[in-house]
């Protein structure tokens, strides 16, 4: 803290007084996308209007996790948010919002203490797909999930976000505190509702007693969250060193761009993040199914068919002109007809705002980031603009088309010849499947996990097996372009 008066005029530092803020605010999962994003607005709000009363309060539950705890222990929880704009201006400011740091694995009793203390209104998350141990078939709280078996073997040493809210609802129950509002900002399909879903699930095999008072004492705001972040790279520490001045060990890099809209659903008074751009809305869903479906899903797409190609980045990829055409008459035909055309959406904008977004030359998003545990991705992203496309008998050529593509990328070999690598938690079963499509094309889509009953649509398959098969014998641009051009 005493270093930020070092740094030069140029870098944007917090003029509020940190030890005037109130920690309301419990966030779990403080990754990069946390920092660029909700730790971002709430320090706009301390910042611009000295708001000090949203404070947070970062938790990690995860033993990988312990480097960034670490080191924002080691910096006061300061960071340094570094923007890029796609004319080459960039921006370094200090964020100055996160003042408490926990981590569960060294002492999960102090983070049940402080999740029930009452300053705390807001638990807030960013776990990934995977934090939600979700069935992926069901859709319901896996409990056959070994974690999940132990914890509850466990109570007093919980791994997961469920057994850390039990023990902490039990708490505030047991001394008459109010609870609080639950907010999931995760890219997953109606985020609150999934978290709300799983919690009572897990409630009502541990602790039955409490659901009551969970129903009366909680709420769960769906929310739409948006910002394209990086994986930090070595040279953007070296960069701030140089030009800023700045020592960080772990800053965060991230678009200009911003959006965080929230279902108006607070348990307590609902804090004014409208100041600083938030917006809050009594139906969340078109905006969730316009970025899931457009922006992440065409990352996806990129991600899968870039890599492909030889690409190692989103900008590389998306000044692929070949590339592009797919991805822009695949957003127009499969993905917009599935989306609520409304004055509040601008579908049409957003599209175009999308590509400028993604072909940003400053912004070194890997691929890599983005092909990650693809098997939990597509199910959210894409496979809903199928089934969508199939009920109403619409076109579903493009989407099949990527489902193939995604088969042949778990070759793990590119246009060029080179290897990559396939980050998945199931990536066993994805490699295996797709070499035992070469000999039997649908095989890849008997993973029930991923696909659920898509094998079964013969539209569905028929039209797979065609660019399937135009894929395992021309390289992938090629059938890009035979795409492009109706010939396949
Ligand atoms: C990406 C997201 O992980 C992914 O597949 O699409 O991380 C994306 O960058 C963010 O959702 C942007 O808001």
């Amino acid at each position: 803290m005493e270093n930020l008066k070092l740094l030069p005029e140029t870098v944007l530092k917090p003029s509020f007084e940190r030890d005037k803020i109130k920690t309301s605010i419990l966030h779990i999962g403080v990754s990069n996308f946390h920092r660029s994003h909700q730790a971002y607005y709430i320090h706009e709000l301390m910042e611009k209007f000295n708001e000090l009363n949203y404070g947070i309060c970062g938790v990690d539950l995860l033993d990988s996790d312990r480097k960034i705890y670490n080191i924002l222990k080691d910096q006061d929880g300061l960071y340094t948010l570094y923007t890029k704009e796609p004319n080459g201006a960039h921006k370094a400011k200090i964020i100055g919002s996160i003042v408490e740091y926990f981590f569960g694995p060294e002492n999960p009793l102090a983070v049940i203490e402080k999740m029930t203390s009452p300053d705390i209104e807001i638990i807030s998350l960013t776990i990934a797909e995977d934090g939600y141990h979700l069935n992926e078939i069901t859709g319901a709280l896996d409990l056959n999930q070994p974690i999940l078996d132990e914890e509850i073997k466990n109570p007093f040493n919980p791994k997961t976000v469920f057994g850390y809210l039990t023990q902490a609802f039990k708490l505030r129950k047991l001394r008459n505190l109010p609870g609080c509002t639950i907010l999931s900002c995760d890219n997953i399909k109606s985020n609150g509702d999934t978290i709300k879903k799983a919690l009572l699930e897990y409630v009502s095999k541990t602790e039955p007693e409490l659901l009551n008072w969970i129903s009366k004492n909680t709420t769960f705001p769906n929310t739409m969250v948006d910002r394209i972040t990086t994986i930090t790279d070595f040279n953007d520490i070296e960069t701030l060193k140089q030009d800023f001045f700045i020592e960080d060990q772990w800053p965060v890099v991230c678009e200009p761009f911003a959006q965080w809209i929230i279902e108006d659903k607070f348990l307590h008074k609902k804090p004014s993040w409208e100041k600083v751009g938030v917006q809050f809305t009594q139906n969340i869903e078109p905006f969730e199914k316009m970025k899931l479906r457009l922006l992440n899903a065409s990352h996806t797409i990129l991600g899968i068919l870039g890599t492909m190609s030889g690409h190692k980045t989103v900008y590389e990829a998306a000044i692929d002109d070949n590339l592009m055409t797919f991805l822009k008459s695949f957003m127009d035909e499969e993905v917009h007809p599935t989306l609520n055309e409304s004055n509040a959406t601008h579908v049409s904008n957003y599209k175009k705002m999308l590509v400028s977004r993604f072909q940003n030359p400053h912004i070194n998003d890997r691929l890599s980031r983005i092909c990650q545990e693809s098997s939990a991705k597509i199910p959210i992203f894409i496979l809903p603009i199928i089934t969508d496309q199939l009920q109403n008998e619409q076109k579903i050529k493009g989407a099949a088309f990527i489902i193939a593509a995604w088969c042949k990328y778990n070759d793990g070999i590119d246009d060029h010849g080179n290897t990559y690598k396939i980050v998945d938690s199931i990536s066993n079963t994805l490699i295996r499947m797709a070499a035992l499509s070469h000999q039997n094309p649908l095989k890849f889509l008997d993973i029930e996990t991923v696909f659920n009953d898509l094998n079964t649509n013969t539209f569905f398959t028929e039209t797979y097996l065609k660019h399937l098969n135009h894929l395992r014998t021309h390289s992938i641009s090629e059938s890009i372009t035979a795409f492009n051009k109706n010939t396949i």
